[in-house]
């Protein structure tokens, strides 16, 4: 069936923390490119999120800071919205799963199954903190993992080996608001029967999308349909989350994952009150392709869970396709909040500012789209400088610069076109078919790998065509050739919104096009840019990324790493005679030269001037001072050490230094000036 309009989802973020690059890679950047191309395509889409308010994770927050769940999702909600903004993700609506709007709907939607008989009401035994006086749901018991072993897994989850849990299932439990071992209490809950919808989720995703549905997202969910599905509990004990709308559930609310994916109809009912639009055709025709986009910690929520609720409610369709996506690690490490590994939106800002598209190209071309991947400061410098500033900005700029000094910046006539700059052109036009093709499969890095490709189309016909050589011998030709440069120009500047939208917007206002350029605009035979068109001056797109700000973000990590595992003030060592210390020849001396060691990442080479000649001394800084940084520096060092071989290095002494309050190595040097080769005793 032709699909009509689009209903664009991303995963509702938990309000218990900001988000990080991780988030940005695998969930809001796919979803706005797809959500921004389909609307350069004119097609009715829109792309729907909000904050995920609800949840264990949220109350424990709480507890442990000593605030409100309402102070916490507040001030997580603010901070949130506002990092998707800064980065340009074009929500039609960003919502909260905490406005009465929502608990009306996700209320509605329960007492809707609850009337069909959808269903089962069953009394349970669970477990309950006394001390509390609190049943433990999820996060708020941990114990050893029935299946693995792993003595952390929580009550909703084992994260070691994956596995989905109840509370009762864990052995040893133990309650994490009181550390108290909790007691088995009788309690009534509703289940969601999901064995009675296995047939019909069975043939829906594993037989209707089987080849257009991605291949780690239909591994899960025929691992899942072939473990058996069994009913599950849509309730909590709890008393933060929507209310059961039943008598006699006093103290219940509904399960945070029955809710949270029901913030995607409020989210869409808001944006409808806002707009005067009607919501209803989004939800409830089935000419709407409905995508959500996810982690792949959320799979088995958005494939069987959620499309089980909405094949029990009956009114509305079901997703067209859920793209998810792996993970991101960082510097070869899992992201993690609780660790403090990671680099966090709002942070990166104030570190970068401006440069929102450097982090949104970078981390689309190394977006999990198949398997987990890692970002690296390293990479994102190098992809910046030699692909954003080697390439895509270089090009741009050199059309802008010569168009403005070879015509004060007024198209030229391009007079007789040759063969060359027919296929060029053509070959811009076929663009649009190539990079929506990929957009369309989901294949993101693939889409902006050939958008770049469009701008090293561009370098190499200025390459091939030399205008700057030209123009003095050929001006005709050169009209031509800078026609056909600027046409590139312009669909680089219309095809980079998808990706990088703030900087299409600056190319669109240098190249004075119009703020709305369609996508298949691009691959129609009329030029993009006509000749005698005023365009304006040149600025540069993108600037490089120096090795210093690079080290500083590394050492940044390292540091909120450390700070976060405490204060690391090693213990005294065992007590020495100073008969022992006597036998340290530690003197003065100074830095004379410092030279990198080939394939020593931390070792620096320092010739140090001793009062008794030149010394040679290895020493580990080298990812913290620049080897021309270092000469004339005052050392302390330890001279009488027995010379040793480090990298081919003949090392005669060692540096004594020690470290400042974020982990860098400092230098202990003489307060007053001291001669080299005094001794310190
Ligand atoms: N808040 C889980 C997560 O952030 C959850 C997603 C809800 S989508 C309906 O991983
Ligand atoms: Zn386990």
């Amino acid at each position: 069936m032709k699909k009509e309009r689009y209903l664009i989802t991303a995963a509702l973020p938990y309000t218990n923390g900001p988000v990080h690059i991780g988030h940005l890679a695998g969930v809001y950047i796919p979803a706005d490119i797809y959500a921004r191309y389909q609307r350069a395509k004119g097609r009715d889409a829109i792309y729907i999120c909000g904050s995920d308010e609800h949840g264990v994770p949220i109350t424990i927050r709480a507890k442990k800071e000593g605030k409100s769940p309402k102070e916490i999702v507040d001030h997580y909600h603010r901070l949130i919205k506002k990092s998707f903004e800064d980065f340009g993700i074009s929500f039609d609506n960003y919502s909260r799963t905490s406005l009465p709007l929502h608990h009306r709907t996700a209320a509605d939607f329960f007492k809707k199954l609850y009337d069909k008989g959808e269903l089962i009401e069953k009394e349970t035994e669970q477990l309950y903190d006394e001390q509390a006086g609190q049943f433990l749901a999820d996060r708020f018991v941990k114990g050893t993992c029935p299946k693995c072993g792993y003595e952390e897994a929580y009550g909703d989850q084992c994260e070691k080996c994956g596995t989905s849990l109840s509370p009762t299932e864990l052995i040893n439990p133990v309650s994490t608001l009181t550390g108290t071992r909790p007691v088995l209490k009788k309690t009534k809950h509703w289940y969601l029967p999901l064995d009675k919808y296995e047939d019909k989720l069975r043939k829906w995703i594993l037989e209707e999308h089987k080849d257009d549905w991605k291949p780690n997202v239909l591994g899960q969910v025929k691992s899942w349909l072939d473990e058996g599905l069994r009913p599950r509990a849509v309730t909590r004990d709890l008393d933060w989350g929507v209310p059961v709308p039943l008598e006699g559930a006093e103290g219940k609310v509904l399960y945070v994952w029955f809710d949270a994916p029901i913030g995607y109809i409020s989210s869409t009912k808001e944006w409808a009150q806002k707009t005067g639009k009607d919501w209803k055709p989004y939800w409830k025709d089935d000419s709407t392709k409905l995508v959500h986009f996810i982690g792949k910690d959320n799979i088995v929520f958005h494939t069987i869970i959620f499309p089980a609720m909405l094949m029990a409610h009956g009114d509305y369709i079901l997703p067209d396709n859920v793209p998810a996506n792996e993970f991101l690690n960082l510097e070869g490490d899992k992201i993690s909040t609780s660790r403090n590994w990671a680099v966090w939106l709002h942070e990166y800002l104030e570190d970068f500012p401006g440069k929102q598209d450097v982090l949104r190209y970078v981390l689309t071309a190394i977006a999990p789209e198949t398997k987990d991947n890692d970002f690296t400061w390293k990479d994102f410098q190098t992809r910046n400088n030699t692909e954003l500033v080697g390439n895509l900005g270089n090009f741009f700029n050199r059309v802008m610069v010569l168009t403005n000094k070879y015509y004060d910046g007024r198209i030229p006539e391009p007079g007789t076109l040759t063969d060359r700059d027919r296929e060029v052109l053509e070959e811009i036009r076929a663009y649009p078919g190539r990079i929506g093709e990929l957009i369309e499969k989901f294949r993101f890095r693939d889409a902006l790998a050939s958008y770049m490709k469009l701008a090293q189309l561009g370098n190499k016909y200025l390459a091939e065509e030399e205008p700057w050589k030209k123009i003095k011998t050929d001006p005709d030709r050169v009209r031509a050739v800078m026609f056909t440069a600027n046409q590139i120009a312009a669909a680089l500047a219309a095809l980079g919104e998808v990706f990088l939208p703030f900087t299409a917007e600056k190319m669109k206002k240098m190249l004075r096009l119009d703020e709305q350029i369609k996508w298949d605009r691009v691959a129609e035979a009329e030029p993009l840019i006509p000749a005698g068109r005023q365009i304006g001056k040149p600025e540069l797109l993108f600037e490089k990324i120096d090795d210093e700000a690079i080290r500083r973000q590394i050492d940044k990590l390292h540091r909120a790493k450390k700070a976060q595992s405490g204060s690391d003030t090693a213990p005294l060592k065992e007590q020495t005679d100073i008969e022992t210390f006597g036998k340290l020849d530690i003197r003065t001396a100074t830095i004379r030269e410092a030279e990198r060691i080939p394939k020593a990442k931390k070792l620096l080479k320092l010739t140090l001037d001793t009062g008794a000649g030149p010394k040679t001394v290895v020493a580990g800084i080298a990812e913290h001072y620049k080897p021309e940084d270092l000469p004339g520096q005052k050392v302390v060092y330890l001279a009488n050490l027995k010379p040793v071989k480090l990298r081919g290095v003949l090392s005669e002494g060692m540096l004594l230094m020690t470290e400042n309050a974020e982990g860098k190595p400092v230098f202990i040097s003489p307060d007053e000036p001291v001669p080299d080769g005094k001794q310190v005793k």
